[in-house]
Formats: structure tokens, sequence, C-alpha cells
């Protein structure tokens, strides 16, 4: 009999698994846009408008190739705004003998699916999703017997299994990671090249202008909308980015530019994130790149591990440990996220930059995501709901699976050590020495408290005094602990107290955990 076939906005992929084996005489593929999906965080509105306008052109695709599709819009009347709302509304519509879903990337929503299939009158079949890399039971194979899980070692287990950058069972030019390679620093008069960006289509004004509409008190800018939207669009900026951007991603991959908000990153990560890329597919077109001599090593090796490495290693963390994920707070931060993340109203000239970019373009490249907004975040003791709430805000790419164990775990430490072996706590001197943020900044990034120095700096010693209980014993801390013992204890009640200061005059008080954009 006839199947029911759900895809959701983030699975946009010909090669998905709950449309394998679908049959077009009677089959009907349902896409719902919702109330519920787009409003359970304060989404940016690009991400909006990028979803819907990429479902759309999903569905447009699909139906041309003869499927009959259940599209509901956002601006349906009768819209039950909530994706098993729609479900049960298509099932009262007409008879179906079966519905095949592809599990879900939200452990949010895959709950409130699950308890579906239970309820259901029809039977419900939920598939693996194999747009990843690694499976999650193979990351939980994986995982099982570690003491610590440490995304090095699961990227090489990944590197011989695909075979990327092998050379027989050696690591391609004899060394696994090439980091210490990618860490330039941005030289004098250096610019990064002009991107690609891609101009919305009809079909994308059309979903820009229902955003505009319908969710006008969503987080910011719709103006600079420039994302792919279909698989095309995806192909054409990979191909860009392979071509003319790639060879030099190595180098600076960690740089920071006052008003590059690009650099020489890949901006494919939302198109990943819906489907419209495969992640495998990716990272095998850049190794033909470096295969046909046309870019170095270390900036094909650093771009693999962001996918092959990073990515799938966040995807497995997130399915391993949530829920339980989601409660953590490991050094008991309890400050309110300060209002200039979501202004950018600020004399840090790091922060005003990163927040500046967030609000245009829904976006921001990953040292800006780390060692600025979340470094601090994590220096000021922000609750970590709040921080997760912010970076699920303000990116177009951001979906929980990826967003919190990078949020929760890398950038602050809260997650208690799953993810990184230590907190990335850095003064002011990382950020001047990836950046030229800091010599027309207000704050000096050479002062050391008071006033007019860099909060980071004034924030750095008293956050490692603060969580002495908690960071102590850490051995990859030993050093930065031995050089504060050696200040002595009324040096570092100073420091406690300066760091406490710079965390009020900054907003950072005591109070309701989430703070919500603007
Ligand atoms: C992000 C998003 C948004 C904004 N809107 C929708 C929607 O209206 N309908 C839909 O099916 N999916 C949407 N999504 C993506 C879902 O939130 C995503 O599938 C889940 O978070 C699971 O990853």
């Amino acid at each position: 009999g006839p199947v029911l076939r759900l895809v959701l906005g983030d699975q946009l992929s010909n090669a998905l698994t709950g449309l394998g084996d679908l049959n077009p005489d009677h089959d009907v593929v349902l896409m719902a846009e919702v109330r519920d999906e787009a409003t359970y965080v304060r989404h940016h509105k690009q991400k909006i408008a990028l979803t819907f306008a990429a479902m759309r052109a999903f569905a447009a695709r699909i139906a041309d190739r003869g499927v009959a599709v259940r599209y509901v819009r956002i601006d349906d009347p009768d819209n039950t705004h909530s994706i098993v709302g729609e479900l049960h509304r298509a099932l009262d519509a007409s008879p179906f003998s079966k519905i095949v879903l592809t599990e879900c990337g939200e452990w949010r929503l895959a709950q409130a699916l699950e308890a579906f299939a239970g309820v259901a009158t029809v039977p419900v079949e939920i598939r693996e999703d194999r747009r990843f890399i690694c499976s999650r039971d193979r990351f939980r194979r994986w995982a099982t017997d570690k003491r610590e899980l440490r995304m090095e070692f699961f990227y090489r287990e990944m590197r011989r299994e695909t075979g990327l950058l092998m050379d027989g069972p050696d690591p391609e030019g004899g060394r696994w990671n090439y980091d210490a390679e990618n860490r330039r620093k941005l030289t004098k008069g250096l610019r990064p090249p002009q991107r690609l960006r891609t101009p919305p289509s009809s079909l994308t004004r059309d979903a820009i202008a229902d955003v505009a509409r319908l969710f006008p008190d969503h987080f910011r800018d719709l103006e600079s909308f420039g994302w792919p939207t279909t698989a095309e669009e995806a192909e054409t900026v990979l191909a860009d980015f392979l071509d003319r951007v790639l060879p030099a991603f190595g180098d600076w991959q960690d740089a920071m530019a006052e008003g590059q908000p690009w650099m020489w990153h890949g901006l494919i990560s939302t198109a990943i994130n819906l489907g419209l890329l495969d992640p495998l597919d990716v990272c095998r077109r850049a190794e033909a790149v470096y295969r046909a001599g046309a870019a170095p090593l270390n900036a094909v090796e650093g771009f693999i591990r962001q996918i092959l490495g990073w990515r799938e290693f966040m995807r497995g963390v997130y399915w391993l440990k949530v829920p339980e994920y989601r409660q953590r707070n490991a050094l008991d931060a309890d400050r309110v996220l300060p209002w200039f993340y979501w202004s950018g109203k600020t004399d840090m000239a790091c922060v005003a930059d990163v927040v500046a970019t967030s609000r245009t373009n829904a976006y921001a490249h990953h040292i800006q995501r780390l060692m600025v907004t979340g470094n601090l975040a994590m220096m000021l003791g922000v609750h970590p709901d709040a921080v997760d709430d912010w970076y699920m805000t303000v990116y177009a790419d951001a979906y929980e699976w990826v967003e919190m164990p990078n949020t929760r775990g890398m950038a602050t430490f809260a997650d208690g050590g799953i993810v990184g072996s230590k907190p990335y706590a850095a003064s002011g001197a990382y950020i001047n020495r990836m950046s030229d943020y800091c010599g027309a900044c207000r704050y000096d990034v050479k002062g050391k408290s008071g006033d007019g120095a860099c909060p980071f700096n004034r924030l750095y010693w008293g956050f490692l005094e603060r969580n002495r209980g908690r960071l102590r014993d850490n051995i990859r801390l030993a050093m930065p602990y031995r050089t504060l013992d050696g200040f002595g204890e009324a040096r570092r009640a100073d420091l406690l107290a300066e760091a406490e200061r710079t965390r009020v005059s900054l907003g950072a008080i005591v109070g309701e955990k989430a703070t919500k954009g603007e």
C-alpha cells in the first residue's frame, strides 16, 4: 500500500535512506513548514529563510520527477505547526500502510517522533541517517573501551576506514595532523579572496519575504542573505572554494581579521547540514585537489579534519551523551549573558566584530566562535543554557547535535572534559597573535588590570583561581596553576577580585539563566 515518507527541513538529500525504496506510483512525501521548528529557539531570520527556501526547492525537484509531495506551507490555515501534528493530519487525510522516517538530528524532535511512533495507528519505521560518515553505532563501539574520547584518535580511525589521505597503512606525508602549520597569523596587507555568495533565486526571495512578514521578532538581518539553497547552488560554492580558496585554507585556518568574516573558510556548513552536500564526497573532492597537486597537504588535511574529524566527532559525542549532556554545567557557571552578545555594542573590538558578522551574516568562523565569544562566555561564567541559546539563535548552520558539543564542550568546558581535555581559556595575547583586532581597540591588550586593560586579561587568572577546586588536578593546566601559585595568596585574591569586577562591569551578573535575542 501507499507509504508516507517524512522529509525534515535538514534532510534534503536524494540519497536519504527514508526515500530509498520510494514508489512514485503511490507513495507520498510529507514536508511541513511549522512554527514549532521555526521558533523553538529564536533562530536568526536567515536560518528560517534558508530552511524554507531549501525545503521548497527540494519539494519542487522531487515533484518534477513525478513524486506526490504533501507540502504544508507556513501560512497554510490548517497547519498544526508541529511535525507530529502534520503526521497525524496526513494520516487523517488519506490511508497509508506505513510511515517511513529518517532518524532526526536533534534529540528534542527525535523524542517527539519516537513518542509518535509508539501511538501511531500504522507502523512507523525509523531509518538510520546514513548521511554521516560514522554511524551512531560505529561511534558507540569506538567509544566503549575508551577512558577518554579524543578527537585526534577518532579522526585517525576514520582516516583508516575511509582511506582518505592515506599512503597504504600510513598517513599521507608521514603525519596525521598538520595543525602546527595551520596557525599563521595574518600578515599586514594580506587580503582574503573575494568570495562567491549565492544571489537569492525567486524562490529564495519569496521565502525571505515570508520570514520578514511572519517572524519579525526573530534575530536580525535578511538583507545580506547569500546561502546556497539547492544542491546545484551548493556545488557551485564548493567548486569555487576547492578551486580558488582551499590552497591557502590551511595557513590561515585560525586567523581573524576585522571586517573579514569569511577568510579562507569553506562556507559550506549550512549546505552540508541541510543535506545539499554529502560530507564524504566533499572530503574526497578535497583530497582529489591535493592528489592533482593543486593544494598543499596542510590545507587539505586541515580541511578534511574539520569534516571527517570534528564534525563527525561532535555528532558522535552528542548522541552518546544526550540527554544528560544538555544538563552539564561542570564549572557551575551562573551568570547571565551580557547584552552586547546580541547588540554588538561593546568597546572590545574583537567581540564587536564577531557579533557584527553574526548579526549580518548569521555566520562567524570557528576561531571567532571558539576563542572570542566562546572563550569570553566561559571566563565570564555565563550559564551554559544561555550560551547554547545564543549560538543556536545566531548561526544559520546551528543544529543542537553540532552546536552543543562545540559550545558546552569545546568552547566552555561545561561538559567537564568529554570533548576537550582542558578549558581553552586564553588571554588577550592569543587574540592579538591571531588577529588584527587589538591595534585599534580601546582596551590595552598589554594591560593586566584596571579599566583600560583588555577584559580577556582581567578575566584570565581570576577564571583559573575561581575554578581551582575543579581544575587544579588537570595535568594540562599544571603550568598556569604553577604560575598562579607562585603569585602568592594576596595577589591571587586581587586577581579574583579583578575578574569579579570585570564580570560585573561587563554585565555578567547572577540572574535568570537564559536571555533572549533582540
Ligand atoms: C531548522 C528548521 C526550521 C527553521 N524549520 C523547519 C520546518 O519548518 N520544518 C522542518 O521539517 N524542519 C525545520 N527545520 C529543521 C528541523 O528543526 C530539524 O529537522 C530538526 O531540528 C532535527 O535536526
